[in-house]
């Protein structure tokens, strides 16, 4: 038992720009609050500062840095190597003694913070100037995401896409914080890659590369296999319910956890109870406020599973106060890759949580949303009806002559559109069949071929 390492103690801070308004401020801190719980830190403070901007100088003025410094236990000053300017507010600031304007933490109850925690992203500077200052080791937002996905991969695919991820996000701070004094246990700077120079990770960064796409040849020979199938996607915001709604659907058994990014991998799925043709349903890796660049390209496969799903179920916490910026992030990345022309749905999710006053007002907010509980069976239920309607009316009737030298295509066609009829004539069997328009033409073209 004593020789558990101590659970490492997080301050966090959060950086109001004058567009942010205090809601979605407070409901930002709370998130990376979460997340920073996700890694198996405590918090044990924070601190917030309203600014203009987070350009190029200092992050927190001199009175936020002292505040900060006395939570952490560091000088409140940056070290004479740091090329900013001694600007008049640091002059004055160095000459003072920090004084603590919040009581230090749990005098006597344990270590100091280990950790600093920023709201926003980072350069590498900044966050060597905070780590002078604070004696803490500093985290962003993105290296926190870049760190949790690092822990939760699970498959060789987010596996490999994640170490990418990671070396790029590394590589910068790596360089830059070189000299700047022994930074060994913190997650921002793997161990044994604190030993790769730019090289090196450049190396290994092909080397994944190529491992990578090896598994991708893999997964687009899997996706192309179900290509033209009926298939609709479940994306959205992390935590709004997307595993909850794919387990309820299908049967599966996909991980479901109150925690931030408790999917890392899509799984595909058949609704159940089956149809004719079968339904396809993905669960996908949810988005998030500040999505690192890097991480969002290489969920490829995920991203793939939105642009090739025929419906995107666009799935929202709707008791979170904050869901509608949360569905505008999500939106915005696939609108990126081009998955704003799939058509889509919006579920109102965990409406549970809700009194009957708010759900009449997302009602007529909404109209066309589908509200629904994750944990209702009848819910559940109408949904299944929902995307079976949607296929229903995107289905289309027709014929196909099947000759004896192709018997062998009943499976495919059985598969793939629902048969409605079974004839025989002089060539062979005649299907009246029902699918979509992609599945039949796929189908006449084996038949012709
Ligand atoms: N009250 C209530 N809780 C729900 C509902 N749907 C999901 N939850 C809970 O919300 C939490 C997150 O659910 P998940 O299904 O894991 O969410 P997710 O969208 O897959 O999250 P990520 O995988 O992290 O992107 C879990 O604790 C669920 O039990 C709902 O309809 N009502
Ligand atoms: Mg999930």
């Amino acid at each position: 038992m004593e020789t558990k390492p101590p659970i490492p103690r997080a301050v966090l801070v959060g950086i109001q720009l004058p567009e942010v308004d205090d809601v979605a401020h407070t409901a930002s801190l709370e998130e990376l609050g979460r997340l920073v719980k996700t890694l198996g830190y405590e918090v044990v403070g924070s601190v917030s500062q309203r600014r203009d901007g987070t350009g190029a100088g200092a992050l927190l003025g001199s009175g936020k840095l002292a505040e900060l410094a006395a939570l952490t236990g560091g000088s409140g000053t940056v070290a004479p190597m740091a090329q900013a300017p001694k600007s008049k507010a640091r002059a004055r600031f160095e000459g003072a003694a920090p004084a603590p304007a919040v009581p230090e933490p749990e005098a006597g109850e344990g270590p100091r913070p280990d950790f600093v925690i920023v709201d926003h992203e980072l350069s590498p500077s900044q966050i060597r100037n905070l780590e002078r200052a604070t004696g803490a080791e500093v985290l962003d937002r993105t290296g926190v995401i870049v760190e949790i996905f690092h822990r939760h991969a699970n498959t060789r695919e987010a596996k490999l896409q994640v170490e990418m991820a990671r070396l790029k996000y590394v590589a910068p701070r790596l360089r830059e914080s070189s000299g700047g004094g022994g930074r060994q246990q913190g997650p921002g700077a793997g161990e044994s890659h604190l030993d790769l120079d730019r090289r090196k990770i450049r190396d290994r960064l092909a080397e994944l590369k190529e491992q990578l796409e090896a598994v991708q040849r893999d997964s687009d020979h899997r996706r192309s296999a179900r290509r033209d199938q009926l298939r609709v996607a479940l994306v959205g915001y992390t935590n709004a319910g997307k595993s909850s709604l794919m387990r309820a659907l299908t049967g599966s058994q996909v991980l479901v956890e109150d925690k931030l990014f408790a999917t890392l991998d899509t799984t595909v799925r058949i609704l159940q109870p089956e149809t004719r043709p079968r339904v396809l349903v993905s669960d996908t890796v949810g988005f998030i406020k500040q999505l690192p660049h890097d991480l969002v390209a290489s969920f490829r496969s995920t991203l793939t599973e939105a642009l090739e799903a025929s419906l995107l179920l666009y799935v929202v916490d709707a008791s979170d106060p904050t869901w509608d910026a949360q569905l505008k992030v999500s939106q915005d990345v696939l609108r990126e890759i081009g998955a704003d022309a799939v058509p889509s749905r919006l579920v109102l999710n965990k409406m549970d949580r809700l009194d009957e006053a708010a759900r009449a007002a997302l009602r007529e907010q909404h109209p066309d949303a589908i509200q629904l509980s994750a944990h209702r069976p009848e819910d559940v239920s109408d949904l299944r009806d929902s995307i079976i309607a949607f296929f229903e009316a995107a289905m289309v009737e027709d014929t196909l002559s099947l000759p004896y030298s192709k018997q062998g295509m009943i499976g495919e066609i059985y598969d793939s559109a629902r048969v409605l009829s079974e004839d025989y004539d002089e060539h062979g069997r005649v299907l009246r069949v029902r699918g979509l328009p992609g599945a039949i033409a796929r189908l006449r073209r084996g038949l012709e071929g």
